[in-house]
């Protein structure tokens, strides 16, 4: 048995001498370069290595602590992990920022030039992703044994470009220079079955038993990547798989007599982790996608139990030493794949089995939205996972079972919460087969909590109250303040020290200072060398210039009716309007500043962006506007892309449908970094106004409640647009072809749902949002009230921190000390 790792022992130094020597040996030793030679991609390379060693000295350190001292340990399963780049990360977490960046500039080589090199992480469409990327930052930050389980796609999210205002999609494929942050661990492999059939027969002791045989194999090797937390004494690893086809593939080569046929075929086995679904809510139900969920399961779990095996021999333990957490419902099939390895391969009683899965497993929604609910038709499980299909339906009886004995004659109960849908063609409900095998299951936002104990959990609610629990999302403040906004962060530390990076209610003490008149200079001082920067680059990229004293009105998030990007156009489109009715009126400036991407076969959400950048062609070229607007889509959103922007935002766009935004991310970024929101009664907009007050936002629109009840009444657009004049001009603007010429019918879509459906509710909110924009107005022509608010919206942040978050799922679902 392993005994407990070697003491810690410190082998590199952190000062700028030290760093140096790093540099220069790793440019040589591990580049193969000299300065004279090296580019500045090089130098990236150095770097990533001399960081990447101090950041290793305290991980197996801390894994073989962990293993000392026998701790509880969480996996984080997801099918996404959003991190961005690390460099600057890492260096900000572990301490070493300022002497690196002296380092390498004493080389005589420019420190963002080299930061500029990496190319970024992108495992992930959006929120979800982020938010698992914030998760491990926090766990690691707080001394939480936190694992992440995920796949190494070879193409993450796609590159988006804007070619004549249309989206266009082009694989990233961000590892072709090598990845540094990653290590290989080839010996960590395991076979991972497809189809197949089943057989039942009686063991010697008579009992029932299944085989699952003449399955297809591949292999899931094994990458790490270690995720220091802030003060780099705790290091956790995120463990990213990869296929690969078996020896026994391989051996065809030689034997078969068809060489290119045997690497078609390996190829084709390795396709599994090729490419992340760029979907994100939409496009859902591909067979391919099926298999990647599985086969991230079936991996992970092995390694799971292999550890805890090496460990414990009870089994009854599993649920004092693992905690599983399913990031939606991607990773659901961990419930049956649990059973199935519990029962059939460790011949544990099926009923204890069940117990061990329940009690291990617990499941966060992230999504209300019908069409984002996974199921899987009953055919395809039974071509690809015929066993782990049989194993649903005897849950899924003993489940039924019980709820028929506590609610005789209710078969519209058992209609309701069956794991399979029986309507047309029959389907396995993941969403279900979650929470079942789950013994806590949670939303990501009160309201959101609240909405899936009324609609879509409603009938579990009542069956199991408790089980359902709030876990408010957060975002660490070490990536989207401390390192994206540096300014912010030196001036908050100037006044209150460096506390509140781990304790983000630290910020709190800033309160008073909203009423310092020489900090509320600073700050927005702070606030225009952000917004300088973000110019400088739109100019540089996008040949845009924006002015700076404007106010920069900022949505960033993905393209989707239900964030309503387009409400926020009409809104443009009507300010545009009015301007050109009277030029000499005395506006606000803005810049209204979007970026998403779409789905690649979201049509409509692809129209949207085409929408944002004929208005902005429009609005841009005309002399009668000048810089009293300008509306700028930034192409290509990203983490890095909101590392610049989030920090220079002085609104925030939040105006989702309320009901629709399970929480919001970006929404917390943005106040963080001192912009005020507008935004409407959704996700965790609601919480957020909570603790900065709603005098310090801009909040407008119809409740949710209001929502679901104009639902069920039946909505028809077409008195609230007659009744709006803006409104009305802005869509027959639209529906006249002015922001197409060359093609006057191109939004006829857009209009036609406007007018005609308007799911989304944006012809009932757009009167509000008209008002509640032009309160943003009025309030920034007085300087010195909105710095007050957005210093007291900075303050009144702490709740949004990760680290809050990753506590309370410590507490109420993990059973982990923080
Ligand atoms: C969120 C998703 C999502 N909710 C399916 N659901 C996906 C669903 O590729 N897929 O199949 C991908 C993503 N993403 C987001 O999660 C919510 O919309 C946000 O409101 C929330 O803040 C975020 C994190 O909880």
């Amino acid at each position: 048995m392993r005994r407990v790792g070697p003491p810690v022992v410190k082998l590199l130094d952190d000062d700028v001498e030290s760093i140096k020597y790093s540099l220069a040996s790793h440019l040589l030793y591990s580049v193969g370069k000299e300065p004279i030679s090296a580019t500045a991609r090089d130098w990236f390379m150095a770097a990533a290595y001399a960081v990447r060693d101090r950041v290793s000295e305290h991980w197996m350190p801390t894994l073989n602590r962990y293993y000392a001292e026998d701790r509880k340990r969480v996996y984080y399963m997801s099918m996404e992990f959003l991190i961005g780049r690390t460099l600057s990360n890492s260096m900000i977490n572990l301490g070493i920022y300022d002497t690196v960046k002296q380092a390498v500039t004493d080389m005589g080589v420019d420190f963002d030039e080299v930061l500029g090199w990496e190319v970024e992480a992108a495992l992930g469409n959006g929120g979800l992703g982020r938010l698992a990327a914030c998760l491990l930052d926090s766990m690691a930050t707080l001394g939480v044994p936190g694992f992440g389980y995920g796949i190494r796609y070879d193409y993450g999210m796609f590159t988006q470009h804007v070619e004549h205002g249309w989206q266009v999609e082009s694989p990233e494929n961000w590892l072709r220079y090598g990845n540094p942050w990653e290590f290989a661990r080839p010996g960590i492999i395991y076979p991972v079955r497809f189809g197949g059939r089943v057989v039942h027969y009686k063991d010697v002791l008579g009992h029932t038993r299944a085989q699952w045989m003449d399955t297809e194999e591949v292999m899931a090797m094994a990458y790490d990547v270690p995720i220091p937390g802030y003060g780099g004494k705790t290091v956790n690893n995120l463990r990213l798989w990869t296929a690969k086809s078996t020896r026994e593939f391989d051996l065809k080569y030689f034997n078969a007599g068809n060489y290119i046929e045997a690497v078609r075929d390996k190829a084709e086995s390795e396709t599994l982790s090729k490419v992340l679904y760029p979907s994100d809510l939409t496009d859902r139900g591909k067979e391919l996608r099926f298999k990647q969920e599985y086969f991230f399961v079936a991996a992970s779990i092995q390694d799971i139990l292999s550890r805890f095996r090496k460990a414990h021999s009870d089994w009854d333990k599993l649920p004092d030493k693992v905690a599983v957490q399913l990031n939606d419902t991607h990773p659901a099939m961990v419930v049956a794949e649990l059973m199935r390895v519990l029962v059939d391969e460790y011949q544990i009683d099926w009923h204890r089995a069940w117990a061990l899965t329940r009690a291990t497993c617990a499941y966060t929604n992230h999504t209300l939205l019908p069409e984002a609910l996974e199921t899987w038709p009953v055919d395809l499980f039974q071509r690809v996972l015929p066993r782990h299909l049989e194993i649903i339906f005897q849950l899924n009886h003993e489940f039924l079972q019980e709820v028929r004995h506590r609610h005789p004659g209710d078969n519209d109960l058992l209609r309701r919460v069956s794991v399979i849908a029986e309507e047309g063609d029959r389907r396995v409900r993941m969403g279900h087969l979650a929470v079942i095998g789950s013994h806590k299951v949670n939303g990501v936002a009160a309201i959101h909590t609240g909405l899936m104990k009324s609609t879509i959990f409603s009938d579990f609610d009542h069956l199991n109250p408790g089980k359902i629990n709030n876990k408010t999302n957060g975002v660490t403040p070490r990536r989207w303040l401390l390192l994206s906004n540096p300014g912010l962060a030196a001036l908050i530390s100037g006044k209150i020290g460096k506390d509140w990076v781990i304790h983000l209610d630290q910020l709190k003490k800033l309160e008073p200072l909203a009423a310092d008149a020489e900090f509320r200079t600073q700050f927005s001082a702070v606030k225009h060398a952000n917004k300088v920067r973000l110019a400088e680059v739109i100019s540089q990229r996008l040949g845009v210039d924006i002015n700076p004293a404007s106010l920069f009105d900022v949505q960033i998030k993905r393209i989707h009716e239900y964030k309503r990007q387009l409400l926020n156009v009409l809104h443009v489109i009507s300010r545009y309007s009015r301007i050109r009715a009277n030029p000499l009126v005395d506006v606000v400036p803005r810049v209204v500043i979007i970026g998403g991407k779409a789905a690649p076969g979201y049509l409509l959400a692809k129209l949207i962006i085409k929408l944002i950048n004929d208005v902005a062609d429009v609005v841009n070229n005309d002399p009668l506007v000048g810089d009293k607007l300008k509306v700028v889509f930034v192409p290509n959103y990203n983490v890095s892309t909101a590392e610049l922007v989030m920090p220079a935002a002085d609104l925030s766009e939040q105006i989702s449908t309320a009901g629709t935004e399970a929480s919001g991310t970006g929404n917390m970024k943005m106040s963080m970094n001192g912009a005020l929101t507008i935004g409407t009664w959704d996700g965790a907009n609601v919480e957020i106004c909570e603790e900065v007050g709603e005098e310090n936002m801009f909040l407008f629109g119809l409740t949710a409640q209001e929502v679901a009840r104009l639902r069920i009444d039946g909505y028809s657009p077409r008195a609230a647009i007659a009744a709006n004049q803006d409104l009305k001009r802005a869509i027959d603007l639209i529906a006249s072809g002015y922001f197409s010429p060359d093609e006057p019918e191109r939004f006829g879509a857009i209009v036609d749902i406007l007018t005609n459906s308007d799911h989304y509710l944006l012809t009932a909110d757009f009167a509000g949002y008209m008002t509640a924009q032009e309160r943003v107005d009025e309030l920034y022509r007085d300087q010195p009230e909105w710095n007050r608010k957005a210093i007291l919206n900075v303050a009144r942040m702490g709740k949004f921190s990760s680290d809050r978050t990753v506590s309370e799922y410590a507490r109420d679902i993990w059973g982990v000390p923080v």
